[in-house]
């Protein structure tokens, strides 16, 4: 199989197990969904439906490739032997999806020896799938993705996202406190892959965020750097837990710049 056609093969798995989740959750979320338990802080949330998804979509995918490994935020762990790796957030916005809030998504990447080479967001409540493969483009649908020229700096529209800890929250508050008089505005959307997949739309000019796990980030990185986006952390790093950063071109190195003059790559001094 060539490489071309491996990838293929994996985005034709990854978008249906996608939208196989992306349904369960829609068509099959309890009206009185609750808390299932907390992870690093009581606001830190999982439900049921995170831990059904995730084995939906993991075993979905084994089905046809038992020897692929899976990492996920529900606990799929596993390096498997065929060496590529699927990253799966089964519920990206799992706070909005308790919520009934719209903006939540299924974010699936597949790794092939660490680099990401296929990247699916589902966004059922949009109506709306983006996917990427390394070096053919990113997509919504049949539609060709690509980012918003860059507006002057004063004008653009940024979002970011807030971490469960306080302490890192306070941090993050302080930093969006000292960009927002600089841009047009801040939005806050609650799911990293979705704002991944706007800058890669050119519905934002920039995200950016610290304290992101990799399966929030995976397959949102590729699809954003697909549409045109640049994408890192602090100067020279790529995007990671520490900090992740996308903008269309124009815009990245002004607001990589201010993030680092700003602390947006650590939680401060605590209790400041
Ligand atoms: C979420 C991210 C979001 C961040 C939230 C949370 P989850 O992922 O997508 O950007 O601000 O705090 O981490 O936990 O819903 O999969």
């Amino acid at each position: 199989m060539t490489d071309e056609d491996l990838h293929a093969h994996l985005l034709e798995l990854g978008l249906e197990a996608a939208r196989r989740a992306g349904a369960l959750l829609k068509d099959g979320r309890p009206a009185d969904l609750g808390v299932a338990a907390t992870k690093s802080s009581p606001i830190d949330v999982v439900t049921e439906m995170d831990i059904a998804a995730e084995k939906l979509i993991t075993g979905y995918l084994s089905e046809f490739r038992p020897t692929d490994g899976f990492l996920g935020e529900e606990g799929a762990s596993s390096p498997g032997t065929s060496g590529v790796r699927w990253v799966i957030d089964p519920i990206d916005g799992t706070v909005n999806y308790l919520y009934g809030r719209p903006d939540w998504s299924v974010s699936i990447a597949a790794e092939i020896d660490g680099q990401v080479v296929v990247g699916v967001v589902a966004a059922p409540m949009r109506g709306e799938t983006y996917h990427a493969v390394v070096g053919q483009g990113a997509w919504m649908g049949e539609r060709r993705l690509a980012c918003r020229p860059a507006p002057p700096f004063a004008e653009s529209l940024v979002a970011t996202g807030f971490g469960y800890l306080t302490d890192r929250r306070t941090q993050q508050a302080e930093v969006a406190r000292l960009l927002i008089p600089r841009i047009r505005d801040i939005r806050r959307c609650g799911s990293a892959a979705i704002d991944l997949c706007d800058v890669a739309g050119g519905r934002l000019d920039a995200y950016y965020e610290r304290g992101l796990n990799p399966w929030d980030l995976a397959a949102g990185d590729l699809i954003a750097r697909e549409a045109g986006a640049l994408t890192g952390g602090r100067p020279g790093e790529p995007p990671s837990g520490e900090l992740a950063l996308a903008a269309t071109p124009g815009l990245f190195d002004p607001l990589q710049h201010l993030l680092e003059r700003f602390g947006a790559w650590h939680d401060g001094d605590p209790g400041a």
